[in-house]
């Protein structure tokens, strides 16, 4: 959106003695270029406010938001529709999007067979609609995501990992670790952690007590609230204490921007962060998915 398009909009339907927008024989002469747009919207809104609840009293017209939630290996449908008047690189962090669809129609070889391409960014077309499936597993991270340590007493933290054909763990599906990636079940993340988490593995984390975390950040590096309570300093005191979006006492999920590529369209009115950026959050099995609305 350009605020002086819709300025000039706006001063030509209220200026005394015009015409009334709407009425017959009345029509506004306002140049739609140059075009220098300072707003870029997700289901309507901008970034933060498109991390607002769904129905929101204050976006009667925009009821949906930008903050998808998923569990380990669900699979969610992105409903791509291009309504600007650019083309936008919208890039899903966490996976790839396979394409299902093109305005409506699968996309399929001649022996109808799914034929979508797998796309790292799902650049939107004016006009044009895509269908695409994502999902999230920890798979191909190389660590343990859930902080498994078998050198636990707590019981949480020595779950077990059964792989089924495909290397998942998927044969309770009211585990907490359901589509755990079992090759990577209990391999340590960092080399010196905090907390009752495996270590000797090959990254070194910043000092959990020296530096402050952001409104995002659960206080750890590891998913589930069992996990991120574990992997606690021995002060106790410092993170993870309770963060804005992500508390392990609410929900200690991991947060992945899906955000445009052009990255003059991730601010508002030229202020950084905002516009075309959202957080698709991958939630503990913990962490009920409300899908009512
Ligand atoms: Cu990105």
């Amino acid at each position: 959106m350009d605020p002086n398009i819709h300025r000039q909009a706006e001063e030509q339907v209220t200026a005394a003695g015009k015409c009334v927008a709407g009425a017959p024989g009345c029509s506004l002469n306002v140049p739609t270029e140059p075009y220098h747009p300072a707003y870029f919207m997700i289901n309507g809104r901008s970034m933060p406010d498109d991390m607002d609840p769904n129905y929101a009293t204050q976006y009667p017209h925009q009821p949906y938001n930008g903050d998808p939630h998923m569990h380990p290996g669900e699979i969610t449908l992105l409903r791509i529709i291009g309504q600007g008047r650019w083309q936008h690189p919208f890039h899903e962090h966490g996976n790839h999007v396979r394409i299902l669809a093109r305005d409506g129609n699968l996309l399929l070889t001649p022996n109808q067979t799914l034929a979508g391409p797998l796309l790292f960014t799902t650049t939107t077309t004016p006009g044009l609609a895509m269908d695409g499936l994502f999902y999230w597993t920890a798979k191909g991270l190389n660590w343990d995501a859930y902080g498994h340590n078998p050198a636990s007493s707590d019981p949480l933290a020595k779950l077990t990992c059964s792989p089924d054909t495909n290397g998942y763990n998927t044969s309770d599906p009211t585990a907490i670790n359901y589509f755990e990636w079992c090759q990577d079940h209990n391999k340590p993340l960092e080399a010196h952690p905090f907390g009752d988490v495996a270590g000797a593995g090959p990254a070194t984390l910043p000092d959990a007590n020296l530096f402050t975390n952001g409104a995002w950040y659960g206080g750890s590096p590891y998913l589930g609230p069992n996990a991120t309570t574990r992997a606690v300093g021995p002060t106790g005191t410092t993170p993870p204490s309770g963060t804005i979006a992500n508390s392990p006492g609410g929900e200690a999920g991991f947060a992945f921007m899906w955000h445009s590529h052009n990255e003059r369209e991730i601010t508002t009115n030229n202020i950084f962060p905002g516009g075309m950026l959202m957080m698709m959050l991958v939630d503990s099995r913990e962490f009920v998915i409300d899908e009512t609305n």
